[in-house]
């Protein structure tokens, strides 16, 4: 049984269904409203634990708008997490990606929805592929900017948003205060889901980035549509094609994700904590 996602239909308005999907977020949690979302990529997932109480978990598939994930170690589950601090945090451990081809509206689907709920803070996190030859395996960086270059966009129509400080500074400068030390870098946004020739870094890197990544270009773009302060937050997990010398393998990816997991959750926790 394949159920049909009302976002395929093109003549469905994208924020009814995130509104839709808010409502039944609210009605399964009993939570009226969430302050901050966090969508946790690979590597990222024990944050959840580690921010506060889980008082409830859905199933993505139980929310309209949300699909199965594509990728085993993506958990399919919205959660809601009461903090230390009495504010709401909605976890999405439930990403679209570009590459899974279902179109643009369901990969931003999560962060609109979050909006809906009430969220003014995202938090959007990723494995991803590193330039700088220092950033070992396991390294956390703040996404300082990014370069989109799937040639795509959340935006629909004659609709002119502005990115300048889309990567919140404020929030990066509370990121630094408690993780001092953690770089920076400019996040490349490519389709995949194949990883880059040597040559498309090299080119990323001329160009100005230091990231390689599949996701949050787009989330982060719908973010500042909806009005949201984001933060975003790579976990290097393997140097980008040429960079490093070895092929890259799916398998090495993910396990330095798992190495690194507790350490860059933990951090995650703290910058949580702050806000
Ligand atoms: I994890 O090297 C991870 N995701 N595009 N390139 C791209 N995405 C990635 C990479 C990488 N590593």
């Amino acid at each position: 049984m394949h159920a049909v996602n009302p976002l395929d239909d093109p003549t469905a308005d994208p924020f009814a269904i995130a509104a839709l999907a808010a409502q039944r977020i609210a009605e399964l949690t009993g939570v009226e409203r969430h302050d901050i979302a966090l969508t946790l990529g690979s590597g990222w997932g024990r944050a959840a634990e580690l921010i506060g109480e889980t008082t409830h978990t859905l199933a993505a598939t139980e929310v309209p708008g949300f699909s199965k994930p594509a990728l085993e170690g993506h958990v399919g589950t919205l959660r809601s997490v009461l903090l230390p601090n009495g504010k709401r945090a909605l976890v999405i451990g439930a990403r679209t990606h570009y590459y899974e081809d279902h179109g643009v509206r369901r990969v931003v689907h999560s962060v609109r929805t979050a909006a809906a709920t009430g969220a003014t803070t995202m938090i959007l996190t990723n494995g991803a592929g590193g330039i700088k030859e220092h950033w070992t395996p396991g390294t956390p960086v703040l996404i300082s900017d990014h370069i989109n270059l799937t040639a795509d966009s959340p935006l629909e129509g004659a609709t002119f948003v502005d990115l300048t400080d889309l990567y919140s500074k404020r929030l990066r400068d509370l990121a630094h205060s408690v993780a001092p030390g953690l770089d920076e870098g400019v996040y490349c946004q490519f389709r995949g889901p194949h990883y880059e020739t040597p040559a498309e870094v090299q080119m990323a890197k001329i160009i100005g980035g230091h990231i390689v990544g599949m996701s949050t270009a787009l989330e982060a773009i719908a973010a500042r549509q909806a009005g949201m302060e984001v933060l975003g937050m790579s976990l290097i997990t393997n140097l980008a094609a040429g960079i490093q010398q070895s092929p890259l393998s799916h398998e090495e990816v993910i396990e330095a994700g798992r190495a690194a997991e507790p350490v860059i959750s933990s951090l995650l926790a703290k910058i949580v904590a702050e806000l």
